[in-house]
Formats: structure tokens, sequence, C-alpha cells
């Protein structure tokens, strides 16, 4: 008895330890946690920017960037080609967002974002409660959850005369409401009303002195008479019970619909959002093979690359999973201040420039501590062992141009 006792104890001492020895993973930085294939292989995000890094109660910040839909996107995950929903991913509701969009085209409804095109999001939010956030752009992919954008921090501090968030809206019929507390008396009311009907409900039971444990021993004494253990008086209340639920149910619509005439129901339709494809500036790309060093903490692409452009093109940086890996040697991706996730000399290949017309192998090696900080090692236990990051190149005009490389992927364990 006693064992048992400690035994019960115990997993009571240590499951709170357990839990806040992952939570505090946890909490440093969520987007980690998802599978590393999925954040290779789903959307790949770059040049997002926000317009301010500290704001006031208030004021209003704008995050922008690209997105773009892998081809090698997980057979067994649904596809974004159906439905997404551009988001923010921010602790709590600091922000209130005031306007979405992608490629021009407002995001208040979903959409579908097609493999190889390139989304360009912009969202305006405006500071609501003071705070750090890391905030995030992301997609709620139907039926597969959500993708997270790279992040970036963000510091609101109250206005300086203290002054109250403010969200006031006119309505269609031309009321100005305030949204902050829009209703709320309302679902203070109805909350009120049903707690009233659940607990008395609840005391005329408790009076009955008949709950659950009595009743079934009752039940099981009276074996067939057990009918008799419903008396008249509980008939009558359950019924009263039953009419007075239906009434208010009616009431409330009644009184809403007597209230607000003119109502219209939550949009849900799909928009088009008409996308380029992406540049690739004539650069064909074969992946021949890639491997995955373990010890090495590095991705080593094989490729033939044959330059059909009338320009040079200098290979500039490897992205994936949000890490980006630029070429020290070329020099032409920028990274801005406090950027997370940038190795700034990760990427070196072979050949840096290949020349107009040229056709030429390239070995392109992505190589950071980056890879275990992210957890990007997990991709070895996956049963699809396949990469997809992008590569970006500059002609020499400065113009910039992107592609998608991909394929099956060999880890190695030693060496
Ligand atoms: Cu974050």
């Amino acid at each position: 008895m006693f064992n048992k006792l400690l035994e019960r104890a115990g997993v009571w001492f240590v499951l709170p330890l357990i839990v806040a020895m992952f939570s505090a993973e946890v909490l440093a930085h969520g987007e980690r946690a998802q599978l590393a294939s999925m954040r290779m292989r789903t959307m790949h995000w770059f040049d997002f920017q926000v317009s301010a890094t500290t704001v006031k109660v208030g004021d209003i910040v704008t995050m922008r960037g690209t997105f773009s839909p892998s081809e090698h996107w997980p057979e067994q995950l649904p596809n974004i080609s159906d439905t997404g929903f551009l988001n923010v991913g921010v602790p709590g509701p600091a922000f209130i967002r005031i306007d979405s969009s992608v490629n021009g085209v407002p995001m208040i409804r979903s959409t579908a974002f097609h493999a190889g095109k390139v989304y360009e999001y912009e969202v305006v939010l405006r500071a609501r409660l003071p705070g750090r956030y890391h905030l995030h752009p992301l997609i709620n992919v139907k039926d597969a959850g959500t993708l997270v954008g790279k992040g970036a921090w963000l510091e609101v501090v109250a206005a300086e005369d203290g002054q109250p968030f403010v969200n006031n809206a006119t309505t269609m019929l031309g009321d100005v409401i305030d949204l902050e507390t829009h209703g709320l008396q309302n679902i203070i009311n109805w909350h009120l009303v049903w707690i009233v009907m659940g607990v008395a409900w609840l005391v005329f039971w408790l009076a009955r002195k008949q709950l659950f444990i009595p009743r079934f021993i009752l039940v099981r004494h009276l074996k067939e008479d057990a009918n008799s253990l419903i008396t008249k008086k509980d008939f009558v209340v359950a019924g009263i019970f039953y009419v007075v639920t239906l009434g208010i149910i009616l009431g409330g619509y009644l009184w809403a619909e007597n209230k607000y005439p003119i109502t219209i129901p939550l949009q849900t339709g799909k928009v088009v959002v008409e996308a380029p494809d992406i540049p690739t500036g004539g650069l064909d790309i074969n992946v021949d093979s890639a491997q995955y060093k373990l010890a090495g903490r590095s991705l080593t692409i094989q490729t033939t690359m044959a330059n059909n452009s009338e320009h040079p093109l200098h290979l500039a940086e490897f992205m994936t999973a949000n890490i980006r890996f630029l070429n020290s040697d070329v020099a032409l991706s920028t990274a801005y201040e406090d950027e997370e996730m940038v190795s700034m000399d990760g990427l070196t290949a072979s050949v840096n420039v290949i020349a107009p017309g040229q056709t030429v192998e390239v070995e392109l090696v992505a190589e950071d501590a980056l890879w275990e900080k992210y957890r990007m090692t997990g991709m070895i236990h996956d049963p699809d062992s396949r990469f997809a990051g992008v590569l970006f190149y500059y002609d020499d005009e400065g113009n910039r141009y992107f592609q998608e490389l991909g394929g099956p992927i060999l880890p190695r364990f030693f060496d």
C-alpha cells in the first residue's frame, strides 16, 4: 500500500520536472520543433523585413517578404495548392491585423499557392500590448497545419502619455464601435444566464441526494422496478428546465434578430492570386547527388549547371528551412542587422562564376553549426530522405535570380 502511494507521488514529482525540461526548449524557439524535412520541403521564405523593431502601442508595423512553395512538397502532406491562409505568428493578442495581401490581392480569405511561383506578401499590424515579441509570417495549410517563416524580434513599448489602445471601427450602417469592448457585456450576460441554469439544475439533484453512485446502487437493488426511481417531481422539474432552456435560446435568437436586423455571414470563399514564375535567369541546374555529413554538419550537393543566359552568373547563397548559407567569395547576398539563422560564409562552391554558354560540374557545400542548432540533423530519421532548398545567384548587373534545388539525400556518418 505504502509502496504504491510512494510510486504515485513519484510520478507527480517527476512529471512536472520532465515537462519543465522540455518546455524550456519549446519556449525558446518554437519554429525548431517542426520536422526538418517539413521545414526544407514545404515553403521557402525569404527577404523577410519588418518596418520597425521598436514601436509604441498604437503604432503601425508592416512586415513583408517573399515565399515560394516547394516542388518537393512531401507526398504524405496535404498540398498548399489546395488551400492556404497567410497569417502572423506572435504569442497572444499583442497586435491587431489591419491589412494583408499577397501579390497585391487582399488576403482576408484563403487562397491556393502553387509550387515554383513567387509570392510577395505584406501584412500591416498595429501594436496593442507592450512587450517583446518574436514575430513570424505563417501560412496555415488546410489539413497540413502551420508553416512558419523566419521571425524577427520586435519591442512594443507603452505609448508616451500612457494612452490606452484604441480600436474603433465603423460598421456598414455607419455606427462607430470600439472593438476592444464591443459585445463584451453581452458575452458576460449570456455566461451568467447559463451558469444560473446549470447551478440550479445541480442544486436540484444535490438536494435530492441522488447523484451517480447512489442511483447506480439503487438501480441494481430495484432490478425490474428501476423505473420507479424517477418520480413525478423529477419529471416535472426536468420538463420545466427543458422548456426554459429552449425558451431562452429562442428568445435570444429573436432578440438578436430584432436588435441587429442587417447582418452578413462570415465569408469563406477562396480568392485567386496570380503569381509570376521563379526567375531562373537562364541557368539550368541538374542535381546529380547530395549527401549530408553528420560529423561535418554539412550538406554537399553535386550539380551540373548550364548557363544559357548572356551574362556570367555568380552563385551567392543557398537557403533551406529558413537558414541562409552565404558565399563569402561572391559576397552579393547580404544579411540585415541582427538577422538570425544566417551563416555569413556557410556556402562554398567549387565554381563561383558560371560563364555564359558554359556547362560545368559544381559542388556546393553548405556547412555550419546552424544545422545542429536548428535541429536539421533530424532529417536522417526521415523514411523519405530528400532535401530541398533555394539557390540564389546574380548576374553582372546585380539582378538576382533563384531556383529550387532538391532530390534524394544520403546521410554520411563517418569522415
Ligand atoms: Cu520565433
